[in-house]
């Protein structure tokens, strides 16, 4: 593993500030039935809880995966979390198939629509061209981003990883980037041994992933925590690989200002570079497969960060019409936090069932249509 040598004399060994997480079969100690009780008896609004009905619990408490993954594995988030949206996690590929009775419905319901019997489309990136720039002026965009996932084929998913297969993929990973030319040419910074100060200058940046959150937590995907996790960027840092969140990649393309188009242009040519040279796992009815299931199919979140303080004087002026876009409302350092100066970051919601240009467009149509809203006002 390659570690750039800008770092090496930031490097001290503080890990004071560790994602402190069961080790595993902690949470396999939590008792599966009593917990499902618990969840069934609560006020939780959760898809788990709406879907994990006695018949699919029963039928599925004892299912096991080829790699051993459990319904406790996969649920275990949802089960601590009941404020949780979703409450659920695939342990490793084929948990998507084992536990189909609770995975799909609930696939169906978050994607608004993608049935049992329904067939995610091959990947088709379509023609960065016919994006541009959301906001040419610069009035209302900050910044402009688009992320995919992806899982290396043969690994299990977080609850299921060992430390050994933290460090293979981290091997890999930083081994495939640090062979990238041009303008993806950068570094690969483990986050074990970086400075705390250097790690949340990149996460205050908006570069760097936070610390697993407690969804993340309980769902055992912050174990052995900061081991095999790290960051790749080129130069400009326009470019940036998460390695070992709470996917095995994120691959990521960001700028400043509105330009989607060439936002896109970097990520489609970067996400191509890499398939070259790592397998992904893909699912031919799914999609890319992701730990979470909000994130299969195209995985693909395109986001702005944009002030509209008229449409956000009334915060559920704006969330209503994002939702008749198709688009997510989140908080300026992303899921689960609060905008700060009126900066929001918004984007696609729908990721599964339409392809990864379809994707993009929904999110460059919205936002084009929240700026005009916005002008109008
Ligand atoms: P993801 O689903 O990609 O993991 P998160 O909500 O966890 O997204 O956000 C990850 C980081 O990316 C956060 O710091 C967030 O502020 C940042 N981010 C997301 N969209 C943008 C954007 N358009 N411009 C700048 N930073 C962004
Ligand atoms: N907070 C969890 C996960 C929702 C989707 N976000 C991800 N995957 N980062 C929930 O169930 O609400």
């Amino acid at each position: 593993m390659i570690i750039c040598k800008r770092l090496l004399y930031l490097i001290q060994s503080d890990t004071s500030k560790m994602c402190t997480i069961a080790p595993r079969g902690k949470s396999s100690k939590m008792n599966l039935e009593m917990e499902f009780e618990k969840l069934q008896t609560s006020n939780s609004k959760s898809l788990l809880k709406k879907y994990l009905t006695p018949e699919i619990f029963h039928k599925l408490k004892d299912q096991k995966t080829q790699m051993g993954s459990t319904l406790m594995d996969c649920i275990q988030s949802g089960l601590v979390n009941h404020d949780s949206g979703v409450g659920i996690y695939a342990a490793d590929a084929d948990a998507y198939t084992t536990f189909a009775d609770l995975f799909d419905p609930i696939i169906d319901d978050y994607h608004k629509g993608f049935s049992k019997n329904k067939v995610h489309p091959a990947k088709d990136f379509g023609d960065y061209k016919k994006l541009g720039n959301l906001d040419p002026e610069g009035k209302y965009i900050k910044s402009t981003r688009v992320r995919c996932g992806r899982s290396i084929q043969g690994y299990p998913f977080n609850p299921r990883m060992t430390v050994e297969h933290y460090k293979e993929i981290e091997d890999e990973v930083s081994k495939t980037l640090t062979s990238l030319e041009g303008e993806f040419k950068g570094c690969y910074y483990p986050l074990t041994g970086m400075a705390k100060q250097v790690q949340e200058q990149l996460i205050n940046d908006h570069f760097l992933f936070k610390e697993g959150d407690r969804f993340l937590q309980a769902a055992n995907a912050c174990r052995f925590w900061p081991t095999g996790r790290g960051i790749y960027f080129n130069n400009d840092k326009t470019f940036l690989i998460w390695c070992n969140e709470e996917d095995h990649l994120r691959i990521i393309s960001m700028q400043q200002g509105g330009d989607l188009g060439d936002v896109y242009r970097r990520l489609v040519t970067g996400v191509n570079e890499i398939e070259k040279k790592i397998t992904f796992s893909h699912d031919n009815r799914l999609g890319f497969l992701t730990f979470c299931p909000t994130n299969l199919g195209t995985t693909i979140r395109a986001s702005v960060h944009i002030k509209v303080p008229k449409l956000a004087s009334e915060q559920q002026k704006l969330y209503n019409v994002a939702d008749k876009y198709n688009l997510q409302v989140r908080g300026t350092t992303g899921e689960h936090t609060d905008a700060v100066d009126g900066i929001y970051d918004i984007s696609n919601k729908r990721r599964l069932g339409l392809t990864e240009f379809q994707a993009v467009k929904e999110m460059y149509d919205g936002i084009t249509e929240i700026i005009k809203i916005e002008k109008d006002l």
